[in-house]
């Protein structure tokens, strides 16, 4: 019978990776209650979490990681097509053949002394519109929980996936094993991991191997390595899109409600935007998602999205009830900090929480932290795991999806891209996305601060050939027609020549987003320019801002000079690409040379209202 034929595919594939890596046991984790508060017990007892005070942190626990197991490793994460020009030329590509090989011997004997965990789940909700199903195999616990806060586990996947539903395979494991091929035994760690990793990713296949990391995006498999990467590619197969994009819904004082995705590279502020508190009257926020958007043209022909993820894992440092109010309400209770520094009562610290650090504290690495040494308490890319469903401005009615009508592309650059521009047209709106670029921050390891391009804040999440990706993105725009939403790009982070940001940001960016929603709608002109359309000054509500007239030319200001050099590294990115490059970005890009050619002008001199 197929049915129980496909059940046994799943069984079997269990006991596959069982033989594999040789565990001690297998337990299947379905999202029962009582089983995670006895896992957390159990590492609790083991030395692998802190219980935080019950009465400033109900239900919430530290994890320390190892020094070496902080970050995504994207040099060590792989895309396994088989024909390499699928992966493109900003993947590392493996031959499948190779790379299973390899993982065979990483795999033998991983999980041995260890316990190995089953936990289906799901992305989206069960009998959603783009719901999609997958199983992690991992011996890490604290994989084991955090899965639980950022996916939705649930005893029906298993009968769904019984039932013929096709599923994505992910198998995780820290690749330390408790005892050696001759048997000889040896202690568990805290934070066991191993030097040698691997994040592969078998498109083709549908399959994710994930090998030697516990952190984050590298362990747990439902986030970028299967809601992004693959399901990109099914995305491609299937007429969708999978991004790293926030999703929230504007209320407008008139009681209009408008629907925007954002996509930011890591640690450039989606969670803040996803959790925005508008410092202008009459505006809401609500919260869809803050790190992965799935959209699909709908039968009305308009794009509409879902947040396939169930949690929040987002960067503590800088996050306070100054910044992000609905963060630290969202954290009170029930969630695993990573990486974030521990105070003498129990309760997590991190750079920018408080002004005034608390007296004592214990820093990332357990170490007593002594405020002088320059070094920070709290990692930089430490995080908190967090449910959605406790964050206050959580939106309703949302299981169907929303209809998108505006995309914005936002990076960090001291200079160049204004803080606010709208493209003509979808294929401008592409070229914007194309050519997001962004200055390197700790979500990965790398030198801070060096400047890349960062396409569609997808460079390390695209699971094909990025130009495919973009010419994927310009169907999808034909098949909307006037339908598809309007596009923006934004930068909160321009510098002026003090070094400071020149735009407040945080709940100030609701001034921007009104701008965008006025734009929508039609009722507020632009000032047309090389870099797409600028919001005259007069537009901006900037009521109640103390912006400097001189700071706000400023965020507008297009430096002919630097924009011909901008021109030329765009050139020679997309050159890396040869003929795959879309003609449509290479024509924008003439557009944009054109435009900036034989100006010497700044913008708001040379525009006209459109
Ligand atoms: P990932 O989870 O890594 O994908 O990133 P994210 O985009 O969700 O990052 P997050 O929102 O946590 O970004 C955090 C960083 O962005 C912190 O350093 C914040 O201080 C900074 N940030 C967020 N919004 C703003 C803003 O409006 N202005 C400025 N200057 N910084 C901001
Ligand atoms: C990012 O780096 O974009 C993240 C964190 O959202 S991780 O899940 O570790 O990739
Ligand atoms: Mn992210």
């Amino acid at each position: 019978m197929k049915t129980s034929h496909i059940a046994n595919d799943l069984n079997n594939w269990v006991e596959e990776i069982a033989a594999l890596t040789k565990p001690d046991a297998v337990v299947w984790y379905e999202g029962d209650a009582g089983q995670r508060e006895e896992l957390t017990v159990q590492m609790v007892a083991e030395g692998k979490l802190i219980r935080l005070n019950p009465a400033k942190r109900p239900g919430s626990f530290l994890a320390r990681s190892s020094p070496e197991d902080v970050a995504r490793v994207e040099d060590r994460t792989f895309i396994c097509s088989t024909d390499p020009a699928d992966a493109g030329p900003t993947n590392n590509w493996r031959a499948p053949e190779d790379m299973r090989r390899t993982l065979d011997t990483a795999f033998e004997g991983s999980m041995k002394g260890r316990t190995m965990y089953v936990v289906p789940f799901a992305l989206g909700v069960i009998d959603g519109p783009l719901t999609q199903v997958g199983v992690e195999i991992t011996d890490s616990p604290y994989v084991v929980l955090s899965m639980g806060i950022m996916a939705r586990l649930d005893v029906r996947i298993r009968s769904l996936i019984d039932q013929g539903c096709p599923w994505v395979a992910c198998v995780h494991s820290v690749g330390y094993p408790l005892r050696d091929a001759a048997g000889k035994t040896r202690a568990d760690v805290a934070w066991p991991s191993n030097e040698t990793k691997y994040i592969a990713h078998f498109p083709e296949a549908r399959q994710i191997w994930s090998f030697g990391s516990g952190y984050g995006g590298n362990a747990l498999l439902a986030k970028k390595c299967f809601a992004l990467r693959i399901a990109s590619v099914m995305a491609r197969e299937e007429g969708w899109l999978a991004e790293h994009m926030l999703l929230i819904r504007i209320t407008s004082p008139e009681g209009r409600r408008f629907h925007v995705a954002g996509a930011f590279p890591s640690a450039c502020g989606k969670t803040n935007l996803a959790m925005l508190q508008p410092t202008i009257p009459g505006w809401s926020i609500e919260t869809i998602g803050d790190d992965i958007a799935w959209l699909k043209p709908g039968d009305d022909g308009r794009l509409w999205a879902i947040n396939p993820e169930a949690g929040f894992f987002g960067v503590a440092p800088g996050t306070s009830s100054r910044t992000n109010p609905v963060a630290i309400e969202t954290m009170k209770s029930n969630t695993i900090f990573t990486n974030v520094a521990l105070d003498d009562d129990g309760d997590v610290w991190w750079e920018g929480l408080t002004d005034i650090p608390p007296q004592q504290l214990t820093d990332w690495q357990g170490h007593p932290w002594d405020p002088t040494s320059g070094k920070p308490a709290a990692h930089p890319n430490s995080r908190f795991t967090t449910p959605i469903d406790q964050c206050p401005t959580l939106a309703d009615d949302i299981d169907r999806g929303v209809p998108i009508d505006a995309i914005i592309f936002g990076g960090r650059r001291a200079t160049n891209v204004p803080l606010v521009a709208q493209a003509r047209d979808w294929s401008h709106g592409v070229f914007m996305g194309a050519t997001v670029s962004s200055e390197q921050t700790a979500a990965a390891e790398g030198t801070i601060g060096d400047l890349r391009r960062d396409p569609f804040a997808m460079l390390p999440f695209c699971g094909y050939n990025m130009a495919d990706y973009w010419r994927h993105w310009l169907d999808i725009g034909t098949l909307l027609g006037p339908k598809a939403p309007a596009v923006f790009q934004v930068n909160w982070f321009r510098k002026g020549a003090d070094d400071n940001y020149l735009w407040p940001g945080f709940g100030e960016n609701a001034r921007v987003l009104e701008w965008i929603v006025r734009r929508i709608q039609g009722i507020v002109s632009g000032l047309s320019s090389p870099l797409g359309t600028l919001p005259r000054t007069d537009d901006l509500d900037l009521n109640g801002l103390d912006v400097q007239a001189e700071d706000l030319t400023r965020l507008f200001d297009i430096d002919f000079g630097s924009w011909h050099d901008e021109a030329r590294s765009i050139s020679s990115f997309f050159d890396g690409f040869g003929t795959r490059l879309p003609t449509q970005l290479r024509d924008e890009l003439l557009l944009l040379k054109r435009h900036i050619s034989g100006s010497e002008s700044i913008a708001h001199d040379l525009t006209s209202p459109m």
